[in-house]
């Protein structure tokens, strides 16, 4: 049997929210549902901790190193770069990537904490434009209610409900947003329909 699938470039899907709102295991699902598809993916997250930027992160976010807004923040868009050229090679050869937090999150993290928004989007110029963003919506409340904050320097209900205010700031009419309150497998069902919507990664 004859494969006919022509070769071509993976999707870069990026997935948005507050802390809690079940981002990290959507993506693992959303790696596994693809891949079951015969779809080539992998699961990518920022920050990435494993680099020694992401080691810096790791350190500031559990509260033991403190760094200047803008620091951490130029930081954080350091370790997207660090990852640029690999990410547009998975791209270019084919493989789907399932980003849990990107730009996006770097914008909306320091300006909630009243950074100038435009100072916070320049470092990001200039990194691999997302196919498709998804939002998981939930309310900080909400959010906040399911516990599990693990104590990190940004899981706090008062700061994330600033998030969400920057994230609404961010939001664009081509963003798919999903209502993260839902049970994890109607979550799920649809990022699949919107990852097998979009004309990238459709069958
Ligand atoms: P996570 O590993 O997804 O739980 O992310 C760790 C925390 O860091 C989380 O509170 C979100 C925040 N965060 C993620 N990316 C960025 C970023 O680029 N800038 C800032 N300031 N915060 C970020
Ligand atoms: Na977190
Ligand atoms: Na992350």
């Amino acid at each position: 049997v004859e494969d006919n699938r022509v070769e071509s470039r993976g999707a870069l899907v990026v997935l948005e929210g507050l802390d809690r709102s079940g981002k990290s295991s959507q993506c693992s699902r959303l790696v596994s549902f693809l891949e079951r598809q015969g779809i080539s993916a992998e699961l990518w997250r920022f920050p990435d901790r494993s680099t020694n930027v992401g080691q810096m992160i790791s350190a500031y976010l559990a509260n033991t190193s403190q760094l200047d807004d803008r620091t951490i923040h130029l930081l954080f868009s350091a370790n997207r770069w660090e990852k640029r050229s690999l990410m547009e090679t998975k791209l270019t050869t084919g493989t789907t990537l399932i980003v849990d937090r990107y730009s996006y999150s770097g914008v909306a993290f320091s300006s909630a904490k009243g950074l100038d928004l435009e100072w916070c989007k320049a470092p990001e110029i200039g990194l691999l434009a997302p196919d498709v963003v998804i939002y998981l919506d939930i309310s900080p409340e909400k959010a906040a209610d399911r516990g599990g904050y693990g104590g990190e320097r940004y899981e706090k209900l008062e700061f994330q409900k600033k998030v969400a205010e920057s994230y609404k700031v961010l939001y664009d009419a081509s963003w798919k947003v999903v209502d993260a309150f839902q049970s994890i497998e109607d979550v799920e069902k649809e990022l699949q329909d919107i990852v097998l919507d979009n004309p990238i990664t459709s069958l």
